[in-house]
């Protein structure tokens, strides 16, 4: 039996970055969760009969909300769901099942490297047939739908178990309940040299991989220790839980700080890698040297050649504008086309089916490739491994010999966390305003060599995305730039990304903040970050 619901529009359900994302209790409202769910449905055209996955990070209330998602689908139509065993799906494996299943979509129930827990967050996001996050005009589409949403419709039906592999029947739509790493990791040995990975293992190479108490531990044991040989014990906190052990699962060296110190200490394994919430995300770590994911992208696409999948080469590179341009110059020597697109992994869907690009990145720890269409942290590590079993070398050896090549971009984050919405959005308006005033100008005896707010326009569709994020390009290739986070629940964080190049015969040897501490003063002088936000000095620095 369908069940049409009488319900009343929420004014807050705009998808950010990534989806829509709100602490637990905004979703615990009645009629909050399905009013979002049915709004995506509405927004969809075509589905009847088709396939739909769901699945989640297994943070608080994905269990609850998946069983709504599921009789929802079945009262609007669907022909089947297919769910991850415990609801679990990372956001990669989900990418890949709508992909190898030929899904109409899914729907992907996580707040990524957000806390978890009954008063932190959870999230929702929609994910197109071609397996990456919709795009801006079906997001457009479905806040428009929630403005003026009036019912939603959902089935009378028992819970489904899906703690267990089998099919159920909801009506005439069927669920099958998989394997939540299965599909997964059968892709990932299509892709990458697993023997030599292996035999980098039994000659007593030494990882730690580090998953948060979040999604990536079952891929992590099952990849590395069961399908690789690594000992156990070389992933860490390999069990999910609905609040990732009351931490943050974000793999910065901030909230990954054990796995740091540990690669950082004496008898320090060789390799250190972490993942976030939903499993997309990777923290890098030699022996000794922190590996900046902007370097990583720069690296990855320099060495993917080493990896069977990219043996023919790289059709080309694209990283987020924010992110360092080191990738830039690994395109330019490879003679492929670079993209530089906003902020989210939803605009390289196109440029990825297009065919114009094969690795893309985002210096907030996001690498991935034309193998799916969502970044993927297990994808990075082992593109890492396979580079470290073919080189032979240690990672300090290939990342100073990569700066010695290339040049080293200095770079950092600055992350000004819950900010009073208000006071951030004046400090972006008041910078915007003085963008055409800059060029030429010195700030802190810096040169602007230009100034503008960045807008991406899609050379694939032709859609123009704007007001992107604020950058000021100083003479000499450093960069400052300024944007307003579209991932957090609680006022406003502003993020400040702030760059310097140094080339290849340059001093590779600095400490990071400290090689940026013009570029930190003159972020200063030019927005007035102190003035502005009230603090005096950033919360999280990566
Ligand atoms: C952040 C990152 C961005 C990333 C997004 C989603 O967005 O900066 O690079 O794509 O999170 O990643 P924002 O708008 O807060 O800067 V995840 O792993 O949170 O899905
Ligand atoms: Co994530």
């Amino acid at each position: 039996m369908i069940n049409i619901v009488a319900t009343k529009p929420f004014d807050d359900q705009k998808p950010g970055t990534s989806g829509l994302r709100k602490k637990v209790p905004v979703f615990q409202q009645p009629n909050y969760a399905e009013n979002f769910i049915q709004s995506i449905f509405d927004s969809l055209e075509g589905f009847e009969g088709k396939d739909l996955v769901i699945g989640g990070d297994g943070r608080y209330f994905n269990r609850e909300v998946i069983q709504i998602a599921v009789r929802m689908a079945a009262a609007n139509g669907f022909g089947s769901v297919i769910i991850g065993q415990g609801g679990i799906l990372s956001t990669p494996a989900a990418s890949h099942i709508i992909r190898k299943y030929k899904a109409f979509g899914g729907i992907i129930l996580s707040a990524s490297h957000n806390p978890g827990g009954p008063k932190e967050d959870f999230g929702i996001k929609y994910n197109i047939g071609n397996g990456g996050p919709a795009p801006e005009n079906v997001t457009d589409a479905i806040y428009a739908r929630t403005k003026t949403i009036d019912s939603y419709r959902i089935a009378d039906a028992p819970e489904i178990d899906i703690d267990t592999i089998g099919t159920h029947d909801i009506g005439a739509m069927k669920v099958r309940v998989i394997d939540s790493v299965a599909d997964y990791a059968q892709m990932m040995e299509t892709l990458f040299d697993f023997d030599a990975i292996r035999t980098l293992f039994k000659g007593g190479f030494r990882m730690a991989f580090d998953a948060m108490h979040a999604v990536t531990g079952p891929y992590a044991k099952e990849i590395l220790e069961n399908r690789l040989g690594a000992p156990e014990g070389t992933a860490r906190n390999f069990v999910p839980l609905p609040d990732f052990g009351g931490h943050h699962p974000d793999p910065n060296l901030v909230y990954a700080k054990q796995l740091y110190d540990d690669l950082m200490g004496e008898n320090a394994p060789d390799f250190g890698a972490a993942s976030d919430g939903d499993g997309d995300r990777n923290l890098i770590i030699g022996r000794g040297i922190f590996v900046t994911p902007s370097d990583s992208l720069a690296l990855l696409a320099a060495n993917a050649h080493l990896a069977p999948a990219y043996k023919d080469g790289l059709k080309g590179i694209a990283r987020s504008m924010p992110t360092s341009c080191a990738a830039d110059r690994v395109a330019e020597k490879l003679g492929v086309g670079l993209y530089e697109t906003p902020t989210g992994w939803k605009f390289f869907g196109n440029l990825l089916d297009a065919g114009l690009v094969t690795i893309c990145g985002e210096e907030s720890a996001g690498t991935g490739s034309d193998h799916i269409r969502e970044k993927d942290g297990l994808w990075a590590v082992l593109l890492w491994l396979n580079i470290l079993a073919v080189r032979k070398q240690s990672v300090a050896e290939i990342v100073t010999g990569h700066w010695s090549e290339y040049g080293r971009n200095y770079y950092a984050r600055h992350d000004y966390e819950a900010v009073e919405t208000d006071r951030a959005n004046t400090l972006i308006k008041e910078l915007r305003d003085k963008l055409p005033t800059l060029v030429g100008h010195g700030i802190n005896g810096l040169t602007v060599v230009s100034a503008d707010d960045f807008a991406y326009h899609d050379p694939v569709d032709g859609s123009v995305s704007e007001h992107q994020g604020v950058r000021i390009l100083f003479e000499g290739g450093s960069r400052v730039v300024f944007r307003l986070s579209g991932t957090g629940t609680s006022g406003a964080t502003l993020r400040v990304y702030i760059e310097r190049y140094e080339a290849a015969d340059g001093d590779h040897t600095m400490e990071t903040q400290a090689a940026l501490s013009g570029l930190i003063a003159a972020a200063e002088a030019v927005a007035g970050i102190r003035k502005h936000t009230g603090r005096d000095k950033p919360s999280v620095v990566t």
